[in-house]
């Protein structure tokens, strides 16, 4: 039995897991567990769920929000109370850089990180290029809307809010959208393999830092939940979406600026592709870079490691380093902040600088319960196209 911080006496064994109560987020929360559940059969879980700003305000694009940990932050509060021991997200909706004190201790292995085209009912075989001209493609993402305007000029990107299901029965029940454009790791953890009608692959557009890999926070200082965390972790895809998150970090991109990556490893080789976009695709970045990934030799460099290491786990961008993989890591981060340093070092900082400010503009007051603003992602198209 230990003390959980709050006074209150806890099962040592009992493992509380904290999540987002929709059933996407709970399907992801499930695989967890089971997962820890496999390596620690004498362990107990109990999950325990809350909602989250992002959850509860549906009638704002989640660009103008204007807030990085949307999904995020009433589970860390429940963390760094000691009223849960884990939390489990998508990694996509991590922001770079954690609250101090918590750390990402294991990414899972990456589901498809590809977007996906769910089509209308009316449009059962009709692709993104096939459609009529001006339909309504429903996205709230302004990555997706920057790419694929740039793509398909002649399609319309409107906003569409809310976990999964909410947007399913959005494009199927009415007729506002002829598409939506959703990650195909959510949509395939669904169970709704039979929904997706295209997958777009890097040419289209590249999906967002992290997408389809899973998260799991805890307290940097719970050496028993870091230990069980190390456990399940995919080493590959932790090295790829370090590099991805330090990509956005330098940039300090957020999802108020269309940034986007493609990443591979192939035995030792990862490569990253990354790009940022004006909000209506209209200006574009876009760079590739590869390294070769080797744990150091040298017994100098292992000597810093080992040296650092006695001082505190190493992170990078929030997620922990696996042992024994500490150079590859570093050599990850690294590739991104690089590739980062050359986009910016071709303009992609007035890129950013301009999708934040008109974002900026269209930010809603601190109300929740306001109508949705204007489009923006199709307003910024207009003002471009008219001058
Ligand atoms: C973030 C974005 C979206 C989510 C922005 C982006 C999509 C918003 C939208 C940061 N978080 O991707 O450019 O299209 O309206 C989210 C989804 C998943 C995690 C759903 C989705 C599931 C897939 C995964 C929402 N966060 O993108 O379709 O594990 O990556």
């Amino acid at each position: 039995m230990a003390s959980n911080g709050n006074g209150c006496v806890k099962d040592a064994n009992l493992i509380r897991i904290g999540s987002r109560e929709s059933e996407l987020a709970l399907k992801q929360t499930y695989m967890v567990r089971d997962a820890l559940q496999k390596v620690h059969p004498q362990l107990k879980f109990e999950i325990i769920t809350m909602k989250t700003k992002g959850d509860k305000i549906l009638s704002v694009a989640l660009s103008k929000i204007g807030s990085k940990s949307l999904f995020t932050k009433e589970l860390e509060l429940a963390l760094e109370e000691g009223q849960v021991d884990m939390v489990v997200h998508s990694l996509k909706d991590l922001p770079t850089t954690l609250p101090e004190g918590l750390v990402v201790g294991c990414v899972s292995e990456r589901e498809d990180p590809r977007d996906a085209v769910i089509m209308h009912p009316s449009h059962p075989t009709a692709t993104l290029a096939t459609l009529p001209k001006a339909s309504v493609i429903g996205t709230s993402s302004v990555r997706r809307a920057a790419q694929l305007k740039r793509k398909y000029p002649d399609l319309r990107f409107e906003s569409v809010r809310g976990n999964l299901n909410t947007r399913l029965r959005k494009l199927d029940t009415a007729d506002d959208y002829a598409a939506l454009i959703l990650a195909a790791a959510g949509v395939l953890r669904m169970g709704w393999s039979d929904r997706i009608s295209q997958y777009l692959d890097d040419d289209d557009c590249m999906h967002a830092v992290g997408q389809g890999a899973l998260g799991v926070e805890c307290r940097e200082d719970d050496t028993s939940i870091l230990d069980l965390l190390a456990g399940i972790a995919h080493h590959t895809t932790t090295l790829a979406t370090i590099a991805e998150r330090a990509f956005m970090r330098t940039l300090e991109g957020g999802c108020s600026a269309p940034v986007a990556v493609h990443t591979k490893v192939t035995g030792d080789i990862l490569d990253l592709k990354g790009g940022v976009w004006s909000l209506d695709g209209s200006e574009e970045q876009v760079d590739s870079s590869s390294v070769t990934l080797k744990e150091s030799d040298t017994s100098q460099e292992n000597e810093e490691h080992q040296a650092k290491k006695a001082k505190s786990i190493i992170t990078h961008c929030g997620v922990v380093a696996l042992r024994g993989w500490e150079r590859r890591m570093e050599q990850a981060h690294t590739l991104g902040s690089s590739l980062a340093n050359t986009l910016l070092g071709r303009g992609a900082e007035s890129i950013l600088r301009a999708a934040k400010a008109q974002n900026d503009a269209h930010l809603p007051p601190n109300n929740p319960n306001l109508p949705p603003s204007t489009n923006l992602m199709n307003s910024a198209a207009q003002s471009v196209s008219s001058s």
